[in-house]
């Protein structure tokens, strides 16, 4: 068993579906989120746009909060041949407002990449450009009631991950229990696909991670491995990332001298979850 851990930006999957009224769309993952990014045949107004994203559970206009997060979705929409220009979740309450993204995270607000000339102030709603004018993901403002665009992009969070530091440093777990194996075929296997087992810094990650293991099938005390070993010649704990331990979650009488790694069972002897 293992449990593996990604801090990097990825796309994992790229999938198009065609479905009725002349909808096209494409999925894509990155970081901690899901994106689909939608083309109509009829032209759409902001909000319905936003609606279009909010029916399909937690979905919502895409907000874009680092500058990872757009450079993902400039490079990824410059190879979509399905529209020029979509409706992102950027806007301002009125002309003197400021630009707020609609999960109200303001991390890359100061210098928010809009196309030459733009804002013009034309509107309160933005969009991103594919390229127009070479204007690479860049945006622009427009007025949020006409009916003038075809494309608009989506967000969602993805299952597993942890999002409490902000878009730069979200993590995405996988949590594998296929077969039973010793700590170093597992941190082995997590290597492998450029993971490594988890490391916990804070309590907010123990927390996600406790949270996780006790909705996952298994037996009560099923236990798991993380990225925590004894140093052999500072015979210290330590993360695998070379950081030291912050948080304390030993069991009862642990650890014991004879143990050199870590496991974090569901639910200890004493009945601590965790
Ligand atoms: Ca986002
Ligand atoms: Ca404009």
């Amino acid at each position: 068993m293992n449990l593996a851990k990604l801090r990097v930006w990825i796309i994992v999957a790229i999938q198009v579906f065609h479905f009725g009224a002349g909808e096209t769309f494409k999925w894509f993952k990155g970081g901690c989120s899901n994106y689909t990014i939608h083309a109509t045949s009829r032209r759409l107004n902001w909000e319905q746009s936003r609606q279009a994203c909010k029916k399909t559970g937690l979905g919502d206009l895409v907000s874009i909060e680092s500058y990872a997060e757009w450079l993902f979705l400039k490079n990824t929409i410059l190879n979509l041949t399905i529209a020029d220009e979509y409706f992102i979740g950027l806007r301002r309450d009125d002309w003197n407002r400021p630009w707020r993204w609609l999960s109200n995270k303001n991390t890359f607000q100061k210098d928010l990449p809009w196309a030459t000339g733009e804002p013009n102030g034309d509107g309160n709603c933005a969009t991103m450009y594919k390229n127009y004018l070479r204007n690479y993901g860049k945006y622009n403002d427009l007025n949020c009631s006409r009916h003038t665009i075809s494309g608009y992009i989506c967000e969602f969070p993805v299952d597993g991950c942890n999002q409490e530091d902000g878009d730069k440093r979200c993590s995405c777990y996988t949590f594998e229990n296929d077969m039973p194996m010793q700590w170093p075929r597992a941190e082995d296997s997590c290597k492998y696909n450029n993971k490594h087992l988890v490391v916990m810094e804070t309590e907010g990650e123990w927390e996600f991670i406790n949270k996780e293991i006790q909705t996952r099938n298994s037996s009560k005390g099923s236990e798991w491995h993380i990225g925590l070993y004894r140093n052999l010649t500072t015979r210290k704990w330590t993360w695998i990332n070379g950081k030291t331990v912050t948080i304390n979650k030993w069991q009862r009488d642990k650890p014991q001298d004879s143990d050199f790694y870590t496991v974090m069972a569901k639910e200890s002897l004493d009945g601590v979850k965790g």
